[in-house]
C-alpha cells in the first residue's frame, strides 16, 4: 500500500496558496487579532492565503465578529463556514477542509495560543526539507509554553512524553496543533484518522509516520489563552492516556 502520489514529489512553487482554517468556539474578543496578525505577517512575506474560519454558532458573538472581519478583509480572504452548534475540532478541519481553495493547509488555534510570525517559518521550513509536514514543537530548544501553571506544564510534558515513549513517532511535540500539511495529506490522514480530541492530534503524527510522510518541525513559543476559558478538564486527561493506550495496540 503507498499513498505517495506524484503530486507529492513536486516542489512547492510561486502558485502555492495556504488556506489556514481556524475553528473558533467563544473567541469574539481574540478573532479580530488574530486575524490582523495573520494578515500583516503573511502580506509581509508575500504569501497568497485565505482564512476559513469555522464557526459553531458560540453564544459570545463570534459569527457577527467574523462579518464584521470579512467586510474589512475582503470575501477571498476570510471565509466563514457556520455551523450548527459545538460540533468538535475533528469535524471542524474536515468541514473547513472542503470549503479550501488553497493547496496547503494550515490547522491553527483562534485563541492567540499560536502566534502567525510562525507561520512563515512553517512554510520556508517546508521548502527547504521539501516536508509533506511541518509540526510546531514546544519541546526543542528555540521553543517553549508560557502562561500555564506548573500542573498544566508537568502535565502536558509527561503526556507528551508518555506518548513518544508508547508511539515512537520520531516528533517531538505529539500532541502541538499547529501545523502546516499539504492538502492531499491532510486529507488522507483525516480519513485513516479515528481519534477525538488532544489524541486527535497525536494519532496524526502516528499515521503520518505509517504512511513514511516526511514531518519538519520549527520551535514555537505556545502562549496560554487571555481572553476565553479554558476546556481541559481532568475527563480529557484521562481519555488521553485511553486515547495513547488504544493508539499503541491499533498500530
Ligand atoms: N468550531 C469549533 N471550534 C472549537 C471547538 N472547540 C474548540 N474550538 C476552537 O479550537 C481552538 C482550540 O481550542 P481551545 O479551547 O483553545 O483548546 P486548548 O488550547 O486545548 O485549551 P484552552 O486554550 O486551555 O482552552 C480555539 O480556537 C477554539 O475556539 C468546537 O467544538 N468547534
Ligand atoms: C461560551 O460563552 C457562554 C457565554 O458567553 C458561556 O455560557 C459558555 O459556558 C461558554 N462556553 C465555553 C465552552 O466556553
Ligand atoms: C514505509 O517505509 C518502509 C521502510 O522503507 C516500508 O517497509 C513501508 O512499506 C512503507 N510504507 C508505506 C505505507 O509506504
Ligand atoms: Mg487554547
Amino acid at each position: 500500500m503507498t499513498s505517495r502520489t506524484a503530486s507529492h514529489s513536486k516542489t512547492s512553487s510561486n502558485k502555492d496558496k495556504y488556506t489556514i482554517i481556524l475553528p473558533t468556539y467563544n473567541e469574539s474578543k481574540n478573532l479580530p487579532i488574530i486575524i490582523w496578525l495573520i494578515a500583516n505577517e503573511l502580506n509581509k512575506n508575500f504569501i497568497d492565503y485565505e482564512v476559513i474560519i469555522v464557526e459553531d454558532n458560540s453564544p459570545d458573538g463570534t459569527y457577527e465578529v467574523a462579518k464584521q472581519l470579512q467586510g474589512i478583509y475582503g470575501m477571498d480572504k476570510i471565509k466563514i463556514l457556520q455551523r450548527p452548534g459545538k460540533m468538535g475540532l475533528g469535524t471542524a478541519y474536515v468541514d473547513g477542509m472542503k470549503m479550501s481553495t488553497g493547496n496547503w493547509i494550515i490547522l491553527m488555534d483562534a485563541d492567540l495560543s499560536h502566534h502567525p510570525k510562525f507561520i512563515p517559518q512553517f512554510i520556508s521550513k517546508q521548502q527547504k526539507g521539501n516536508y509533506d509536514i511541518i509540526t510546531g514543537t514546544r519541546y526543542s530548544s528555540g521553543g517553549g509554553v508560557y502562561g500555564w501553571d506548573f500542573y498544566r506544564r508537568l502535565t502536558s510534558r509527561v503526556a507528551n512524553y508518555i506518548a513518544t515513549v508508547a508511539l515512537n513517532p520520531g516528533v517531538s511535540d505529539l500532541t502541538g496543533s499547529f501545523r502546516l500539511y499539504r492538502k492531499e495529506v491532510l486529507e488522507k490522514l483525516i480519513s485513516v484518522n479515528k481519534a477525538k480530541g488532544y489524541v486527535f492530534q497525536m494519532e496524526m503524527m502516528v499515521r503520518a509516520k505509517q504512511f513514511n510522510y516526511t514531518i519538519g518541525e520549527v520551535p514555537i513559543t505556545f502562549v496560554d489563552r487571555i481572553f476565553g476559558e479554558s476546556k481541559i478538564s481532568s475527563d480529557e486527561i484521562v481519555n488521553y492516556l485511553k486515547g495513547v493506550y488504544q493508539l499503541f495496540f491499533s498500530i
